[in-house]
């Protein structure tokens, strides 16, 4: 073993998304020491992992970029108003090139434990293949939604058809020509995916068990006035996305009760927002759709009218219109022709919170009342194990062997979804207690990133080596997040948000939803005050 060898990093991370790889960026020009672990044989991330068909970014192209350098925002040029995922993937290649940042990356490496020794204070991370990693820091960049989840259906090994999770989907794509496709689930995945699928299948039989609100993208080749416009007010808009709730620029922040305004004007607003495109444009039309029920039943109530005006039979169209939650409490959809393929002859709404999935059959799948259907391929859009699946699958456990996921039992406790009290010199990117899935994601990726990496230099500046947020201080911030949560009608609905899609997980609704502005502001307060609410140490 080489001296070199035996070193121990200054930072590990683990994860070579978005996240990860922009964290190394950051921390080589700090001039740390900083290696990235992947477990992909390629970095991206949910962009690597996530190829089924329509597989495409939410948020426009222009707003899900990077913003620390202005000549990658220059030279680089997104095709699309909305980027599909090979375009995001190569943006991210490129970046790693166009940085040099391949050198600190290690492949095909999964994490299967990280533990804190109370002696030497480092790090010490084992590999799925044996190896092991010494590291003064480590950084969770593992995703919110990166942990694909199958639901247990009975009978899935003897199904002699193909089936495929949407998050796990085979590089060389699938061709569904000619074949009865059958695709379970009916979130932002799902929509993206049904309408490609109904152009190639025999038959589709999508199986519904909540409808889900979802708004038209009207993708369009990428505008070059718009282009234009955007790079010359780089800073600008970047300025402007900070002050908002969900870090995009160009959207005004409401000021007006939707119940303030006549219906009629209500209405035109509303249809201005529906041709418009996008889902931040509105929920920005008034202040209170996610604090009012009144207010927001009448957004949902004009998504539904919609839905019904566009899907030919009624029955169907009932089917699609979401009744169970607020607008946007869960993840609102974009698509591209999801109610349109309803009316297609070759495509079938099957309704499964009525009648439940009983069980995957040999030839397809069987509901409880016992319906069956006869399928070559399943797709199961049944989405992920959000927010904590990632880290709750390495053994993550402090100085006095306490593991995470114990720690976590009830629900994941943070500091400002950046740290855990008992886990020293263990940070995450956007976990559970950050705004990071209520915002666009590079937005507060780059928060995190800066905020960990300013951290670090103020320790080494100081001569310190070690920090860990105090118990109280995690309590009030715990409590806060709570508190915000519980002025909205956000956990009112059943959604990954709370972890409402994994049979036993704690109900805890995990996000922080008081927007980046707020919370970007609380960061900055607490870094100034000399990182209050944490303990610095030298070791
Ligand atoms: P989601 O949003 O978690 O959607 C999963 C879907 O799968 C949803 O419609 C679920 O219905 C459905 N599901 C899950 N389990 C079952 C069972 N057992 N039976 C029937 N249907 C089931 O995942 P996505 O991948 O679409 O999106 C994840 C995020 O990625 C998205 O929010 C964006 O941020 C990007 P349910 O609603 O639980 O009744």
């Amino acid at each position: 073993e080489t001296p070199m060898a035996a070193a121990p990093l200054d930072v590990a991370v683990v994860g070579v998304g978005l996240g990860g790889l922009y964290a190394l960026y950051r921390l080589r020009r700090l001039g740390l020491t900083a290696r990235g672990y992947e477990a992909g044989s390629g970095i991206g991330g949910t962009w690597f992992w996530n190829r089924y068909p329509g597989a495409r970014c939410d948020i426009e192209s222009l707003e899900y970029s990077y913003s620390f350098s202005e000549a990658l925002q220059n030279e680089w040029h997104w095709p699309e108003r909305y980027a599909t995922q090979p375009v995001i993937l190569d943006y991210i290649n490129h970046v790693a090139d166009r940085f040099d940042l391949r050198r600190d990356i290690q492949l095909n490496t999964r994490i299967a434990s990280a533990h804190h020794g109370a002696a030497d204070g480092l790090w010490t991370l084992r590999t799925t293949e044996g190896e092991v990693i010494r590291a003064r820091y480590c950084i969770m960049a593992t995703g919110n939604l990166s942990t694909p989840r199958v639901p247990d259906f009975k009978g899935i090994q003897d199904f002699r058809g193909k089936w495929y999770h949407t998050g796990l989907w085979p590089h060389e794509g699938v061709d569904f020509t000619g074949q009865r496709v059958g695709v379970i689930g009916t979130g932002s995945t799902a929509i993206q995916m049904i309408p490609l699928i109904a152009e190639q299948a025999s038959h589709l039989t999508v199986f519904q068990r909540t409808a889900n609100f979802s708004l038209p993208a009207r993708n369009a080749p990428m505008d070059p006035e718009r282009e234009r416009d955007h790079r010359a007010r780089y800073a600008e808009r970047l300025l402007d996305a900070r002050q908002t709730a969900f870090g995009v620029s160009g959207i005004p922040i409401p000021t007006q009760s939707a119940l303030a305004v006549p219906p009629e004007e209500r209405r035109r607003n509303y249809e201005a927002m529906w041709e418009r495109g996008g889902t931040i444009p509105l929920l920005n039309c008034y202040n209170d759709f996610l604090t009012s029920e009144e207010a927001n039943e009448t957004a949902a109530e004009f998504v539904r009218e919609k839905i019904r005006g566009i899907v030919k039979d009624p029955e169907t169209a009932e089917l699609l219109a979401p009744k169970g939650h607020p607008i946007g409490s869960k993840r609102l959809c974009l698509d591209s022709g999801y109610y349109e393929t309803f009316n297609r002859d070759n495509v079938t709404l099957v309704d499964v919170r009525s009648d439940l999935i009983a069980e995957i059959t040999p030839a397809g799948l069987r509901l409880a009342g016992g319906r069956e259907y006869a399928l070559d391929s399943i797709a199961f859009a049944t989405g992920f194990d959000a927010m904590t699946g990632a880290l709750r699958e390495i053994d993550i456990r402090g100085p006095d062997g306490e593991a995470l996921a114990d720690a976590w039992a009830g629900g994941p406790l943070t500091y400002l979804g950046l740290m855990v009290a008992g886990f020293p010199n263990l940070f995450m990117i956007t976990g559970p207690g950050s705004p990071g899935v209520k915002s666009q994601m590079i937005h507060s990726i780059e928060q995190h990133v800066d905020w960990i990496v300013e951290c670090l230099a103020h320790l080494r500046s100081r001569g310190l080596s070690r920090i860990e947020p105090r118990p109280e201080a995690q309590a009030a911030w715990v409590a806060h997040v709570n508190e915000v949560a519980d002025r909205t009608l956000y956990p009112r609905a059943n959604s990954w948000y709370v972890g409402a899609n994994i049979p036993g997980k704690p109900r805890v609704f995990m996000p922080y939803v008081g927007g980046v502005a707020a919370y970007r502001r609380r960061c900055e307060e607490v870094a100034a005050k000399g990182y209050e609410g944490f303990v610095l140490a030298d070791r």
